[in-house]
């Protein structure tokens, strides 16, 4: 997989030279290329953003710089039989990134990011290359960031442990929290190493036992455990034909204990 990222902080992007991601490229499963925006500008001050129209707080990105840019980085050409880049644009206002998402850009075979600063980008660039290419606006959670590049390394991250080879356990990643199967839209539950007891917390017999079955089941109770704990809006989406009588009976439990727990906390919290 070839991927292009445009920054006017090229130097953001050093984490991806190591671990999981620097290795891909290492191997030469992954080519990634660093672009300094303002290599594009024309001016002695090299500016990329000006005063937004309408006024308003902060500066816009501007339009021509990046046409200029991302329409080298097009021209440089792709993988052989790979087409246009699809073009992935960060902003708090884009589609959520989800695993799904991931995997789907786990099968392109060339990415093109365009992490802004400022307010963002003139709009009419993610216009103009909608035209000609796949233009995706994604946003990685629900909070505001100052610029789109960790935006990239996350999502980088996320897709370079998805390709074949990356990572060396495939079932690992087929394993996965909200990746699609049985464990979609359940979190991990805790994972344990050696010592076998370490300063007087023992490691779950179950896990100890080497009886497959039993401990790929409390794995399962643990996970719905720890969703219904941390994330009950995933268990609220879970789809009933995906749970077993197991599943339903450990759900049962967790709703009664969150039902006990609130009666003794009172009544204004049962009103939560
Ligand atoms: C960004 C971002 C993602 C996420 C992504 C790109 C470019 C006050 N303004 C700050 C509001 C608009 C955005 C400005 C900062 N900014 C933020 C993100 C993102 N993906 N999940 N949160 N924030 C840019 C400029």
């Amino acid at each position: 997989m070839r991927i292009d990222i445009i920054s006017i902080f090229p130097e953001y992007f050093t984490p991806l030279e190591v671990s999981l991601v620097g290795k891909a490229r290492e191997r030469g499963i992954l080519d990634i290329r660093l672009h300094q925006l303002r290599d594009w500008t024309h001016d002695v001050h090299k500016t990329v953003d000006d005063t937004p129209y309408g006024g308003g707080p902060g500066m816009v990105m501007k339009p021509e710089v990046w046409g200029e840019a991302i329409d080298a980085v097009i021209a440089q050409g792709g993988p052989e039989g790979a087409g246009l880049p699809r073009m992935i644009v960060p902003t708090p206002s884009g589609r959520p990134f989800t695993q799904r998402v991931a995997l789907e850009y786990a099968r392109e075979p060339w990415l093109l990011f365009t992490p802004a600063r400022y307010e963002g980008i003139d709009a009419r660039v993610v216009d103009e290359y909608r035209s000609r290419l796949r233009v995706d606006e994604v946003s990685i959670g629900d909070y505001v960031l100052a610029g789109g590049e960790a935006a990239v390394l996350v999502i980088v991250e996320t897709v370079a442990r998805l390709l074949p080879g990356v990572i060396g356990n495939a079932q690992s990643v087929a394993d996965d929290s909200f990746a699609p199967g049985p464990m979609e839209n359940l979190l991990e539950g805790p994972v344990y190493t050696k010592p076998p007891v370490w300063r007087g917390h023992p490691v779950p017999e179950i896990l100890l036992s080497g009886h497959h079955a039993r401990i790929a089941r409390w794995r399962r109770d643990q996970a719905l455990r720890r969703t219904f704990e941390m994330r009950p809006d995933l268990i609220a989406r879970l789809d009933p034909e995906s749970l077993d009588e197991r599943d339903r009976e450990v759900l049962a439990e967790c709703r009664e204990r969150h039902e006990a727990a609130a009666f003794r906390a009172g009544p204004q919290s049962m009103a939560d």
